[in-house]
């Protein structure tokens, strides 16, 4: 055996059909896209058909806006900065609603809006690890809340959010919505009409596409304060010169992630679900949260008395990725406020390792993998207990 990647939540592979998509931009369809000459102009129709995709991807229909950029963190960072400009300083509301589970890209951005005077409520999760509506629904105070920003699905544990129920209580109360897909393009449904959320973060590398390029979708209707000012690219609403093999490999890379989408849910899930089995024939071991309530390729586990970090080293060791959580947060696990509404102790927490799959992941890289971490953490607390 090889490598085997199971970190599919920090990033992915790029799908050879999306490489081979891109490379004509890099070598021959090279110009810039606004620029009036045929090296500028020739790219005008492949740049639609991308975009179209990712309209498709998500059943935004025309109307609506998909605002190409680098990354999930600039998707957040616009809309909760916008959001800030647009209503807060130049209006009465003071107040943003979001979660106690976020990526740093929101919970950052919003601990600094909070440093300006923004009042922030961060829901915490049930025992089940998701945010629930009547959370929601308390703190709401109209007249005063701006905005509301729920991730869809986390990506430490891959808990799905009740997403339909929340926006339905965001719009019964008429305030936006916005939320941070990154974790279940590819993974889960994401459809905009059925879902009707206002803003929508993405990004390709977390669907076998290209790093430094994202999208934000923003519903017909709304508006945004860009965050990058200069050109007049975007429709003045995201200036920089568009990457253009980025957002073709962005395009190509959604098609494949949605079409896809039953692979995911029947083989990924089968493959996510044996791997599963064989953790929890290791004694003393816990899954984070129900399996029906998670993203069908992610595994938040924990292991008492075998430190996560020994753990990631030894599985290193064995040729195999995994991470303890999320690669962007400094912070362990133990903080993580889902172990603590789970009900799960600080011993336990200490030990979490995340296993996340893809539809690129065999059933041999599985087995052995599952091989693998029994041998190790019988080796480590065997260790532990010796010491
Ligand atoms: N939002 C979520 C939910 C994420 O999982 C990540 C990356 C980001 C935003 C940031 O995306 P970027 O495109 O700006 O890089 N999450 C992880 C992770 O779980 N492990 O490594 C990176």
């Amino acid at each position: 055996m090889d490598r085997v990647y199971l970190d599919n939540n920090a990033t992915t592979l790029v799908d050879p059909r999306v490489v081979e998509a891109m490379s004509p931009f890099y070598s021959q369809l090279y110009g810039n896209v606004n620029s009036l000459h045929s090296f500028g102009t020739e790219t005008h129709p492949f740049m639609r058909i991308a975009i179209d995709r990712l309209y498709a991807g998500i059943n935004a229909r025309d109307e609506s806006d998909v605002l190409l950029n680098s990354c999930a963190t600039e998707g957040n960072n616009t809309v909760l900065k916008s959001i800030y400009f647009q209503d807060i300083v130049k209006g009465d509301k003071d107040h943003i609603i979001t979660s106690q589970i976020e990526h740093p890209a929101v919970s950052k951005t919003l601990n600094f809006l909070e440093s300006l005077g923004v009042r922030v409520t961060y829901l915490p999760v049930d025992d089940r690890g998701i945010i629930t509506p009547a959370a929601l629904k308390a703190a709401i105070e109209p007249g005063k809340t701006a905005l509301i920003s729920i991730m869809w699905a986390n990506n430490e544990t891959g808990l799905i959010n009740p997403m339909k129920d929340l926006v339905e209580i965001a719009q019964a109360a008429g305030i936006p919505f916005h939320t941070d897909a990154v974790q279940a393009i590819g993974k889960i449904p994401v459809d905009v009409q059925d879902i009707p959320v206002d803003f929508l973060t993405f990004s390709a590398h977390k669907f076998h596409g290209p790093k430094g390029v994202g999208g934000l979708y923003i519903r017909e209707g709304r508006t945004i304060v860009p965050l990058l000012h200069g050109g007049e690219q975007m429709g003045d609403l995201r200036a920089g010169t568009i990457d253009t093999p980025g957002l073709i490999g962005m395009g190509m890379a959604m098609e494949l992630a949605v079409s896809h989408l039953e692979l995911e849910d029947v083989q990924v899930r089968k493959l996510r679900d044996k791997l599963e089995d064989a953790i929890l024939e290791i004694p003393e071991t816990q899954v984070i949260g129900d399996r029906s309530l998670r993203t069908p390729n992610t595994i938040l586990a924990s292991f008492r008395g075998v430190e996560g970090e020994a753990f990631l080293w030894d599985l290193n060791q064995k040729g195999i990725a995994a991470s303890t959580g999320s690669a962007c947060a400094s912070e362990s696990l133990e903080s993580n406020p889902t172990f603590q509404a789970i009900g799960i102790d600080n011993e336990l927490a200490h030990t979490g390792v995340r296993f996340s799959l893809s539809r690129f992941t065999t059933g041999e890289e599985i087995e052995y993998a599952a091989d693998s971490i029994k041998q190790i953490v019988n080796r480590l607390r065997s260790i532990s207990s010796t010491i």
